[in-house]
């Protein structure tokens, strides 16, 4: 690894924080991360050597890993996520926040010599195309060499992004990582460093990231929830642009005009396979086309024409394995199957990997996520699961079959649509259409999901997770509403805004919706409304098809049944109104007055 050792940046800012923070730290070694493939096939054998990898067979799996992480670093950890802005009242009530003094103490405390008997790695990326306008730059320094291959599947990174620091002198966000592990000489080392011990911290004003404890997903990989959502978000507000938790994808219709959407979703909606969707057959022959752009992250800009464009500043799908399988999400399968790293997922028996919903049939025997025998018959009589139910894939967009041929451009892609979306039984139509922009916020604002038992909380209540983006707003959320009211005033064309629940159920608690490849139908809806060519009947809370403004071709559903899912029912939606009010009391003091205004109307209106 000494080919590693010389800095391939003159910058000297970045030199002196990498000298600064190596002598806090003490590693054994500095390596300077070049994102070549002999550096990741280097670091892949060495993660194997080290145990943290299991090579799966090289035939059925071409260029796969697995990974088992410790079973107490699982997933993204809230409460010990932190936004440490000068003042609390710039966090907000949503966000745990430090006095950014005392957690600057507490870190130097904790990272003094955090990475003892371990390499130091100097991971350069990019956030965005390198050299797009909309691109941002990091620099990760981290004890985990499982961070830097996921971050290589994830980012752009390496030499191109150290040439880009040196060529444009652009302003780069200091992310530090630590497993929090140190290895005190002749120690062992485990496959999966940790502590039990964990912060995720935030500076918004100086722009900085500080993980310890976890190697794990959104805690590790730092490019993505935190800096392409919190950080991003604060640099977003400043600058006059947008970063969202939103999938983007084009809609091709037959004469061959693509419209872009963007759609945010609360966790467990399947957002990743709305980002993938394959239009049924009677739509494909017609010449209808879904086009992928990114399933996570949008980062959108108003251009010099005044439309908002939006670029995925991800190059990688860091996706849920459960759920995902042939029927589900055939293009996340296709794209999965080769250079993937799965996380806490189950290893067959023949060394491939396998995971609750990827097939209908289970394999008779395999190791569970925590390396123990596992078999369906346990499976049903102790209900014990193959793979986590947070299990990932790491795998490179570039590899979904659906890829945009424009999903890399610098410019981003015209957004003509957003879409907010929740899992709701009851009250939420399958689809309707805000009036306005500043009624599609205040849509955005309140949506909320039912929580199912793969979060924490109580099974089937309401979370208000406004604009899915609760856990990653880097500042006050009542100032989040007031950013997206006040965007509108930097367009000259506003994008319509819609809302759509694919999970109402009847009264049996059966889903009225068949959902998946099916929502194309409502798609097709959206995109003709964004474009002036499709009809609305207007209701107390906006605009929604009736069902002979829809192309039902190719599939048997019920005039009834769609009633009864569009269904507005007065009573219930001023329930909900009641809970809106509740989230807002909350923000009262940030809550801009066009929410307040918005409620009332809409109150009016029922
Ligand atoms: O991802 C889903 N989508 C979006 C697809 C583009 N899921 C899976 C969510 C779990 C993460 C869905 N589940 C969707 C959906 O539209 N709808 C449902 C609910 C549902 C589940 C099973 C059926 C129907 C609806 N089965 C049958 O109708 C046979
Ligand atoms: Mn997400």
């Amino acid at each position: 690894m000494t080919t590693h050792a010389k800095p391939p940046s003159k910058n000297v800012h970045l030199l002196r924080w990498v000298n600064k923070m190596a002598a806090l730290c003490k590693p054994e070694a500095i390596h300077w991360v070049d994102g070549s493939q002999e550096e990741y096939d280097a670091l892949c054998a060495g993660l194997v050597e080290a145990g943290t990898f299991i090579k799966l067979d090289q035939q059925k799996w071409p260029g796969c890993f697995l990974a088992r992480s410790d079973a107490g670093d699982v997933a993204r950890v809230e409460e010990r996520t932190f936004i440490c802005s000068l003042s609390k009242e710039a966090a907000g009530p949503t966000n745990n926040w430090v006095n950014p003094y005392e957690m600057r103490r507490t870190l130097r405390r904790l990272f003094d010599g955090c990475m003892q008997g371990r390499t130091m790695y100097v991971l350069a990326y990019s956030m965005g195309p390198i050299g797009s306008p909309m691109a941002q730059i990091g620099v990760q320094l981290t004890d985990s060499p499982y961070a830097v291959v996921n971050m290589r599947i994830m980012a752009r990174i390496g030499l191109p992004v150290f040439q880009e620091i040196d060529r444009a002198d652009k302003r780069v966000v200091p992310c530090m990582h630590t497993v929090g592990a140190p290895l005190k000489p002749g120690q062992a080392d485990v496959p999966w460093p940790c502590n039990p011990e964990k912060y995720i911290v935030h500076f918004p004003e100086t722009r900085e990231i500080w993980s310890y404890g976890s190697g794990y997903g959104g805690n590790a990989l730092l490019g993505k929830k935190c800096f392409a959502l919190r950080i991003a978000s604060a640099m977003a507000r400043d600058e006059g642009w947008m970063a969202e938790h939103m999938l983007i994808l084009g809609v091709q219709n037959p004469e061959g005009q693509k419209t872009y959407v963007a759609a945010a979703f609360p966790s467990a909606c399947g957002k990743t396979n709305f980002a993938m969707l394959i239009p049924p057959p009677a739509y494909q022959q017609k010449g209808w086309k879904v086009w992928t752009v990114g399933d996570d992250i949008a980062w959108i800009k108003p251009d010099a024409q005044g439309r908002l464009r939006a670029i995925n500043p991800e190059a990688g799908f860091f996706g849920v394995a459960p759920g995902t399988g042939h029927k589900t999400n055939p293009n996340a399968m296709a794209a999965l199957a080769t250079n993937t790293i799965f996380t806490n997922v189950a290893l067959t028996d023949d060394n491939g990997v396998w995971w609750e919903g990827m097939t209908d049939e289970p394999p008779a025997h395999a190791i569970d996520w925590q390396g123990r025998e596992w078999t369906p018959a346990l499976a049903r009589e102790k209900g014990v699961k193959a793979a986590h139910p947070n299990a990932r894939f790491t795998t490179p967009a570039r590899q979904c079959p659906t890829m945009d041929p424009d999903w890399e451009k610098p410019e981003g892609v015209p957004i003509s649509a957003l879409i907010f979306g929740g899992r709701r039984a009851s009250v939420m139509p399958l689809i309707y259409q805000a009036f306005n922009w500043s009624a599609g916020v205040y849509v955005g604002a309140t949506m909320g999901s039912e929580m199912t038992a793969a979060a924490a909380g109580t099974v089937g209540q309401v979370r208000r997770d406004p604009m899915a983006m609760r856990p990653f707003c880097g500042y006050n959320m009542g100032d989040y509403f007031r950013h997206w009211v006040n965007m509108q005033r930097k367009l000259t064309e506003t994008p319509r805004i819609f809302h759509v629940n694919w999970f109402r159920k009847d009264a049996d608690g059966k889903f009225l919706w068949p959902g998946f490849g099916e929502n194309m139908r409502i798609l097709q809806w959206i995109v003709n409304r964004a474009c002036g060519r499709a009809l609305g009947r207007e209701t107390p809370i906006g605009w929604q098809p009736s069902y002979d403004d829809l192309d039902w071709t190719g599939l048997d559903f019920p005039r009834e049944k769609f009633d009864a899912l569009q269904k507005v029912d007065r009573a219930a939606w001023r329930r909900e109104v009641l809970d809106h009010e509740e989230l807002f009391l909350d923000l009262h003091s940030h809550l801009p007055k066009e929410m307040v205004y918005e409620r009332e109307l809409l109150v009016c209106r029922l």
